[in-house]
């Protein structure tokens, strides 16, 4: 690892030399020894991380655990992939235990040709896998409240990445035949909440997928197992789990899920309905709040960013408050409606200061400072907080989120 300053290059060892202690060989060599005597565990049917890894979701403080959420450990993860373990969890009646052999999903309405789907059935049609990210639309929402003390997890947890595996609906929609009067579906889960919600015909024919498939297994339980509506960039109540019925219909339904919740309420007593984009956003994962730093000099800034909108075009960081913005760079392969991660080398100097980052998306939209947000949406939205995250570094090394 190099890493870049005015005179060219620098050495790791130069970023890094007090960090590492120096060993006399012999007794590294002595270490390397001890360990091959010891003989390891054998092979294992299933896999289980190491039992020094202590990295967990977040639960939600909540009385009933089946109406509640947990968060992504967003800063304890590497690259872009949540591990299926992390995956953030909303779940509004608990999670259902469904047998896949006896599953069914019903495709009915306005159609020519009604059609019941077993898991074998979808499984025997072509097949497409893609890297999207998922996002509830309430993450950040104690965003829009006091500022304190809270870590990446707590205020940016609802959002996780995987690989999805299953079918285009279009395909589906294709078997069954849509008769032109229809230009909504109403997908509905199999969980006692029988969660509904409407979806525009266009963005079911555009990317929406049925999924049964998630990095590299079958779905998570929590993530609908056996199959849920994955409908990417949109905010996630509307990626229905455990589903088990799609009705193509003329209109809207106006359920419980785009009324009386999942609409944002505007200073002037209106609320805006059908918000289902969620736009392009970022968060520092490092340092990011509850972390500390331990000693001046060089650290990596890092962090994740994404958008609802298609590919992430740039990433910028700020080291003081906003005042001044610099290009973070990006991890390819970058993906559209994926989280991408961004690095930014930053020399602290031990003075109090703010980080910041913000997205720009391919469509040239750039995340919102919160004060921009709050002007435009007001406090009482709840839902798409996408503002400009703020971490203040104490001196004493310490971070916390502040507004600014
Ligand atoms: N059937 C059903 N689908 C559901 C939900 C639910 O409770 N029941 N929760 C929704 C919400 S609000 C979100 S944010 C996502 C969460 O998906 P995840 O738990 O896989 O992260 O699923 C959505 N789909
Ligand atoms: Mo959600």
């Amino acid at each position: 690892m190099v890493l870049q300053t005015r005179r060219g290059f620098l050495k790791l060892g130069a970023i890094l030399g007090p960090t590492f202690a120096a060993l006399q060989p012999s007794v590294l060599f002595g270490q390397l020894q001890d360990a091959a005597r010891t003989l390891g565990h054998g092979v294992s049917a299933y896999g289980a991380r190491s039992r020094f890894e202590t990295v967990v979701r977040l639960l939600r403080d909540s009385r009933h655990s089946e109406a509640s959420s947990s968060q992504t450990p967003l800063q304890d993860l590497h690259g872009t992939i949540t591990p299926s373990a992390l995956h953030f969890e909303r779940h509004h009646a608990g999670v259902p235990n469904i047998d896949p052999s006896t599953h069914r999903l019903l495709i009915h309405g306005l159609v020519e040709r009604p059609l019941e789907f077993s898991l074998d059935d979808l499984k025997r049609l072509p097949t497409v896998s893609r890297i999207y990210s998922l996002e509830c639309s309430g993450n950040s929402r104690t965003l829009w409240g006091e500022a304190g003390a809270t870590t990446a997890q707590s205020t940016h947890g609802m959002t996780s990445c995987s690989e999805w595996v299953g079918i285009p609906l279009s395909l589906l929609l294709q078997e069954v035949g849509v008769r032109p009067e229809a230009t909504w579906l109403v997908a509905e889960g199999a969980d006692a909440s029988r969660l509904n919600r409407s979806l525009p015909l266009t963005k079911a024919l555009d990317n929406t997928l049925v999924a049964f498939g998630q990095n590299g297994e079958a779905l998570r339980p929590a993530q609908g197992y056996p199959l849920r509506l994955f409908v990417p960039g949109w905010e996630g109540n509307i990626s229905v789990k455990w589903l088990r019925r799609i009705e193509l219909v003329d209109q809207p339904y106006m359920t419980r899920e785009e009324t009386s919740k999942y609409t944002d309420l505007l200073p002037d007593g209106n609320a805006r309905q059908f918000t289902f984009v969620m736009e392009a956003k970022s968060v520092i994962t490092h340092p990011s709040g509850g972390q500390q730093l331990s000693s001046l000099g060089s650290h990596q800034i890092e962090g994740i960013a994404w958008s609802g909108r298609g590919r992430v075009d740039r990433v910028e960081v700020s080291t003081n408050g906003g005042e001044d913005w610099h290009r973070a760079e990006l991890q390819t392969p970058i993906l559209p409606l994926a989280h991408t991660r961004f690095r930014f080398n930053w020399t602290w100097d031990g003075r109090e200061t703010v980080l910041q980052s913000r997205c720009i998306d391919e469509t040239g939209y750039t995340q919102p400072t919160r004060d921009a947000l709050i002007a435009a949406r007001g406090l009482q939205s709840g839902y798409h907080n996408n503002a400009i995250q703020s971490w203040k570094v104490a001196a004493d090394g310490t971070v916390e989120n502040v507004y600014v």
